[in-house]
């Protein structure tokens, strides 16, 4: 049994996420959150709101709210859409958290003990219409990489370059528009990451078997041009964590916060302790995940993460966990292995959150359950290249994957059974070779399952997984208990008692993709195992003869031609 850390990226408060934020992080996380709970391995998967910075204060604005009382809202309306989407979260936590605050400035005093902090008077656009500092999303111009002219303060969504406000061409102020900005000095920390730069490569390169989608933006960051610069890590806004050497005041730095990607990621760390209090247990609880001192020295850690994410948790939180332990003393949990994403496309185009295009969590659960949607996104995950979600799509692989195959096997088999012989396994008799074959066919592709799920392959795990449902199928077209039943009632009776215990087996397997639509068929079957099924033959026989099931209704209902329609017409414009 192995220790695994999942950390999901950390959705931003400002708003209800769409389906591409969901595909990018969370939900691919929570698959394999549940496929490694599903083998036994003891499982800590963590998420938190990501609370400060520009994101929240513009936002809360926007509400016109307080941006405290704005954020304890928004956490509470993410966390019901991510119960909503069954995402199995040990803890949701906030960032705004007082653990979070406290070890975001313990880190800051072990930086600055370890002499990569540096105080650097800079060069900070203000806006005279404003009458403020404009940091990071505060301000929107065109990006010096690409040329993309939407691009933000702190970072380009379209090349992923990460940004300073002043390398903006035509930059405007996102709160007024105004182009009346000027460059006036101020004093910021900057992490000295340049220090790092030999350290990071090495600890890149070590990785081997990192997807290249990981690496390659991790060195290019490390290597272009000008190689790795020095990121400012505080800000002049109100809402975040206080500047602070751990517990001591930061002389200079009174009224300014931390920048929201310093304490971001420590969140991770912070929201485990967060979970440690909530269970009333003490930090050791908690530090057995991270400090490798204290436990955490077998624990496997998995990011996963949107590609835009990649530069941060392959540089800046590296090197602030490596300069936390620069003497040896503090050895903090590094992440082992990143998965990263692409980005998913809408009908067309991008969703946008502050262009309100697409379907969010909220409109996606209002029109059908999560298992339809999880299904879907897992299925065309942007691993490889982005993806593109279309309702036809989206309809057909419901209709086809969910309804056709998994869904039609489930009822023809309790149907046909509960008409024939009522609603027990019936007795039958023993396996023949059609039995055999499948029972080989389905371990082979079993198997393979495993692999790619073991892999963090999404897409490729969903392929083995219809795959094996197919294979359910083909195997009672061909056995067609209901015609063998005229002539050999015993033959069919074995048939369809294989057949339940092949739904129990589905449930199982199916689980970390369809979790409610599992429940149900292991429900309907009566039973309670979900022990994996390693030995296939001996999973076959768990139902004995003379156990109770009940037939269930619909497992999915097909998506209609006009249902499509409509949808696709409700969710085309733009949000209000
Ligand atoms: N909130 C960015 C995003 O949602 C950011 C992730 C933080 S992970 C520590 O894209
Ligand atoms: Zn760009």
């Amino acid at each position: 049994m192995a220790r695994i850390l999942i950390t999901s990226a950390l959705p931003y408060i400002n708003g209800i996420k769409h389906l591409g934020n969901l595909v990018g992080s969370q939900l691919p996380a929570d698959l394999f959150a549940r496929y490694m709970r599903a083998r036994g391995h003891e499982v800590m998967f963590i998420c938190a709101t990501d609370e400060h910075g520009t994101p929240a204060e513009l936002a809360a604005a926007k509400a016109g709210k307080p941006v405290d009382e704005y954020c304890t809202e928004m956490h509470e309306v993410q966390s019901e859409l991510a119960q909503g989407f069954k995402l199995s979260f040990d803890h949701f936590g906030r960032s705004s958290s007082p653990e979070n605050h406290q070890l975001t400035q313990h880190m800051a005093g072990r930086l600055k003990a370890a002499g990569l902090i540096a105080e650097v008077s800079e060069k900070q656009v203000y806006s005279n219409a404003d009458g403020r500092f404009l940091p990071d999303r505060y301000i929107e111009g065109t990006c010096p990489n690409c040329g993309y002219n939407r691009a933000r303060g702190d970072q380009c969504e379209n090349c992923t370059k990460q940004l300073d406000p002043t390398n903006l061409i035509e930059p405007r102020s996102a709160i007024s528009g105004s182009t009346d900005l000027e460059v006036r000095e101020t004093k910021h920390l900057f992490l000295r990451q340049r220090e790092m730069r030999d350290q990071l490569r090495d600890w890149i390169k070590s990785k081997k078997d990192w997807p290249v989608l990981t690496t390659s933006i991790a060195l290019k960051w490390l290597d272009d041009g000008d190689g790795l610069q020095d990121r400012g890590i505080t800000r002049d806004l109100d809402w975040g964590v206080a500047v602070k050497d751990g517990q001591n005041d930061w002389p200079g730095m009174e009224g300014k916060v931390f920048y929201v990607w310093f304490d971001a990621p420590i969140e991770y760390i912070a929201a485990t302790a967060e979970w440690a209090h909530a269970n009333n247990l003490g930090d050791e609880a908690w530090e057995r995940w991270w400090r490798e001192d204290k436990g955490a020295s077998d624990v496997q850690y998995y990011e996963f993460m949107g590609k835009d994410n990649v530069p941060f948790h392959t540089l800046s939180f590296p090197a602030t966990l490596m300069g936390a332990n620069h003497d040896g003393t503090e050895p903090w949990k590094m992440v082992d292995y990143i998965k990263s994403f692409n980005y998913l496309n809408y009908d067309g185009g991008q969703f946008s959150t502050s262009q309100g295009r697409g379907v969010f969590m909220d409109m996606a659960l209002s029109i059908l359950p999560s298992d339809y949607w999880r299904w879907w996104l897992l299925s065309h995950a942007p691993e490889s290249s982005d993806s593109e979600f279309t309702w036809e799509n989206f309809q057909a692989s419901v209709n086809k994957d969910l309804a056709d195959v998994l869904g039609n096997l489930v009822s023809r088999v309790t149907k046909f059974c509960r008409s024939k012989f009522g609603e027990v396994v019936p007795e039958g008799g023993a396996y023949g070779p059609r039995e055999e074959k499948l029972i080989a066919d389905l371990t082979e592709k079993l198997r393979a399952y495993e692999g790619f799920m073991e892999a963090m392959e999404v897409r490729k795990s969903s392929n083995e997984l219809r795959a094996l449902w197919v294979l359910g199928n083909e195997y009672l077209q061909e056995a067609a208990p209901w015609s063998t039943f005229k002539t050999d009632p015993e033959a069919a009776a074995a048939q369809v008692r294989l057949a339940l215990n092949l739904i129990r087996l589905y449930a199982v397997i199916s689980q970390p993709f369809i979790p409610d639509a599992a429940q149900t068929m292991m429900q309907a079957m009566g039973s309670d195992d979900w022990s994996w099924p390693t030995d296939v033959a001996a999973a076959l026989a768990t139902l004995p003869a003379g156990h109770a099931f009940t037939t269930p209704e619909v497992l999915f209902a097909k998506i209609a031609d006009e249902q499509r329609e409509d949808w696709q017409a409700r969710f085309s414009g733009v949000r209000a």
